[in-house]
């Protein structure tokens, strides 16, 4: 389902086996070598929902090596073979679509991206961070822009048990028009093209409907593969 030009959801993707291997990866990550945390942003807040990268790690509002915010420490590396799931991701997402629609975009409000736009083709797809965010009953994630990575090349996002009402928004403002979608486990939604910087959140988890199959005995796991565009 193309949810809107770029923004392509496709439930049921991972596999139970899939999702059962990264639930017991993810759990290894959160125990560190930086562990998991609710990040604080510079304003004060708190996040309600707990992070922990691979790669590069989310500060946040920057990308850096080593966990300042935490404990100082390098973050753990981005495993080949989620960049290979990535990449399959953004094949299967794609395929049978028009070229076009994940043709990369400027991004209409920054200017940090030093892309050229419309040199990404999914092929080139190569992530070099995972920010892996779990969601307790209580967590949200308010509407917001992905602007941080210097990059358009899509965001490719995995959800693992519960399910969760996904706000999609547009790119000018962080209010209406939006569209709800249902995100459940196992499914995947890449943001790519004109959806790469649109707006979006995740106003509600809906706590119990996940299943212990999958190894997660509650609550929500998201794992989103980027392109920072940062070298070093
Ligand atoms: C989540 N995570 O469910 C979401 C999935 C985050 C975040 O939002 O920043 O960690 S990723 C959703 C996403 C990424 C890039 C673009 C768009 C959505 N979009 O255009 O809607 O925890
Ligand atoms: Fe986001």
């Amino acid at each position: 389902r193309e949810i809107a030009p770029g923004a392509v959801h496709v439930p049921g993707w991972l596999s139970l086996a899939q999702q059962q291997a990264l639930v017991v990866a993810c759990r290894n990550w959160a125990r560190g070598p930086v562990p998991i945390r609710h990040t604080k942003l510079p304003n004060g807040g708190v996040m309600s929902v707990q992070t922990v990268c691979l790669g590069w790690h989310w500060q946040p509002y920057a990308y850096t090596r080593t966990a300042d915010d935490v404990n100082g420490v390098q973050v753990a590396e981005l495993p080949s073979w989620l960049v290979e799931l990535g990449r399959t991701a953004v094949a299967a997402a794609y395929q049978g679509r028009d070229p076009a629609t994940a043709a990369a975009h400027p991004s209409p409000t920054h200017t940090r991206d030093t892309c050229t736009p419309g040199t990404y083709t999914p092929l080139a797809y190569t992530p070099d961070t995972a920010l892996i965010n779990f969601y307790d009953a209580q967590a949200k994630m308010g509407m917001h822009q992905d602007k941080d990575e210097r990059s358009n090349a899509p965001v490719v996002s995995l959800s693992i048990g519960d399910r969760c009402v996904f706000r999609f928004g547009n790119t000018e403002t962080r209010t209406k028009p939006y569209t709800d979608v249902e995100l459940a486990s196992g499914d995947l939604f890449v943001f790519g093209g004109p959806s790469r910087f649109a707006y979006h959140g995740v106003p509600k988890v809906r706590p119990g409907t996940g299943s212990p199959a999958t190894g997660l005995a509650g609550g929500r796991l998201n794992i989103t593969l980027r392109m920072t565009g940062l070298r070093g």
